[in-house]
C-alpha cells in the first residue's frame, strides 16, 4: 500500500495541552507519525512519497474562510498582543450569547473553538495545511488506481468542523478527502471513523447530505470526548436523513462488542453502495491508550483491517488519533497489513 507523508507535520510542535487542570506536554505530538512512518519502512508496506501541494480550493469546499483566514493569522495576532504562552481560547459563546465574531484575537479563538485543550502554536498553520495536501494527494492516488492508500496526516482532522476547531484538530482531512471524491465524479462516498472518539466535525459537515455517508464508532459521549455529538439517535437531517450512524461503545470495551459494530456499520456501507470509502483512522482504541477507555489489543487491529478490506471499495485511510506513543507504529500498521491480508 503506498503512503504519503510530509515532514512537515513537525512545525505543528505546541508545547502545551490544557490536560487536568495543568498545562501539560501535549499528548498528540511529533514523535507519534515518526513510530508510524518506521512500522511502515519496518514491514515493508510500500512506497512512502511526499505529498503534491494543492492550491486552497479544496479546502474551502469543506471549511468557512472566516475560520481559515483565523488559522492562518491566529499565531501573529496572539504575538502581537505581547501574550507570553500559546493560544488557548477562554472564553466561549455559550448558551443565549452572541453568535458574532469579534475583533480581538481572544474573542476569535472562543468563537472557533470546539474544544479549549489544544493550543495554536507557530507553524500549526502550515503544519495542517500540509496534513491536508498528504490527505489530498493520497486521495487522487485512490481516485485514479481505484486502490487503496495510507495518508499519514498529522496534525489529524476529524474534530475539526467546518468553522471549528479543537481535539488537536484544525483541517478536516476526511471531509476534506471525501469532497474531493465527490468532486471528481463519486456519486457516494461513505466515510467510517474507527478512532476511539466521535468524530463530530465530519458528522456536522455532512449531516444535512446524502452523497456522504458518515459512521463512527466511539467512546459513548456521556462518558468520553467530545461529549456534546455521538448519540445513536443522531441519523441526519434533511435529505440527510438515514446517511448517519453512531455507535457509542461504554468503559472497557473490548474487541468483540466494538467487532459487533463494525459489523453493523459494514452492513450499512454495503447497502450504501459507495464508490469510495474514506476511514478515519485513530488507534486510540488500543487497551493501553492514555487518555481512551476501549480494550483492543494489536492483533485485533489486524482481525479488523481484514473486515475493512471485505468491502471491497477504493479505500482511503486517514490518520487521526492514538497516544500510545511506541505502540501507535504496530497498531496503525497491523490495520493496514490485514486489509491486505499479510
Ligand atoms: N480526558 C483525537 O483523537 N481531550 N483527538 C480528551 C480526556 C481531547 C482527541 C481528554 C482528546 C482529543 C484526534
Ligand atoms: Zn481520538
Amino acid at each position: 500500500m503506498l503512503t504519503v507523508y510530509s515532514s512537515d507535520h513537525e512545525l505543528r510542535n505546541a508545547k502545551t495541552e490544557l490536560y487536568g487542570g495543568q498545562l501539560v506536554p501535549p499528548f498528540e505530538c511529533p514523535e507519534r507519525v515518526q513510530y508510524v512512518l518506521e512500522r511502515v519502512i519496518q514491514v515493508g508496506l510500500g512506497e512512502v512519497i511526499p505529498p503534491e501541494d494543492f492550491s486552497i480550493d479544496p479546502i474551502y469546499r469543506i471549511h468557512d474562510p472566516g475560520f481559515i483566514e483565523f488559522l492562518q493569522g491566529c499565531w501573529a495576532e496572539w504575538q502581537a498582543e505581547g501574550f507570553k504562552g500559546e493560544a488557548i481560547p477562554t472564553v466561549v459563546p455559550t448558551r443565549g450569547m452572541q453568535q458574532r465574531i469579534p475583533n480581538h484575537i481572544d474573542g476569535k479563538l472562543g468563537y472557533y473553538a470546539m474544544a479549549i485543550e489544544t493550543s495554536i502554536s507557530e507553524g500549526t498553520w502550515p503544519a495542517a495545511r500540509a496534513s491536508a495536501n498528504v490527505a489530498l494527494t493520497a486521495q487522487s492516488r485512490v481516485n485514479q488506481s481505484q486502490d487503496a492508500a495510507f495518508a499519514l496526516c498529522r496534525p489529524p482532522g476529524h474534530h475539526a468542523a467546518g468553522d471549528l476547531f479543537g481535539g488537536y484538530c484544525f483541517i478536516n482531512n476526511a471531509a476534506v478527502s471525501a469532497q474531493a471524491f465527490i468532486d471528481q465524479g463519486a456519486r457516494r462516498v461513505a466515510v467510517l471513523d474507527v478512532d476511539f472518539h466521535h468524530g463530530n466535525g465530519t458528522q456536522s459537515i455532512f449531516y444535512d447530505r446524502e452523497d456522504v455517508m458518515f459512521l463512527s464508532l466511539h467512546g459513548d459521549p456521556k462518558e468520553a470526548f467530545p461529549h456534546f455529538l455521538g448519540y445513536n439517535d443522531e441519523l441526519g437531517a434533511g435529505i440527510g436523513e438515514g446517511f448517519n450512524h453512531n455507535y457509542p461503545l461504554g468503559p472497557n470495551t473490548g474487541y468483540d462488542v466494538w467487532q459487533t459494530a463494525l459489523e453493523h456499520a459494514c452492513n450499512k456501507i454495503r447497502n450504501y453502495a459507495p464508490d469510495a470509502l474514506v476511514i478515519s483512522l485513530g488507534v486510540d482504541t488500543f487497551e493501553h491508550d492514555p487518555i481512551s477507555f476501549f480494550k483492543l489489543t494489536s492483533d485485533d487491529f489486524k482481525r479488523y483491517g481484514g473486515l475493512i478490506a471485505a468491502l471491497n471499495l477504493p479505500t482511503l485511510f486517514i490518520m487521526e488519533g492514538g497516544y500510545a506513543v511506541e505502540e501507535i507504529g504496530l497498531n496503525t500498521v497491523n490495520v493496514l497489513s490485514g486489509f491486505e491480508n499479510r
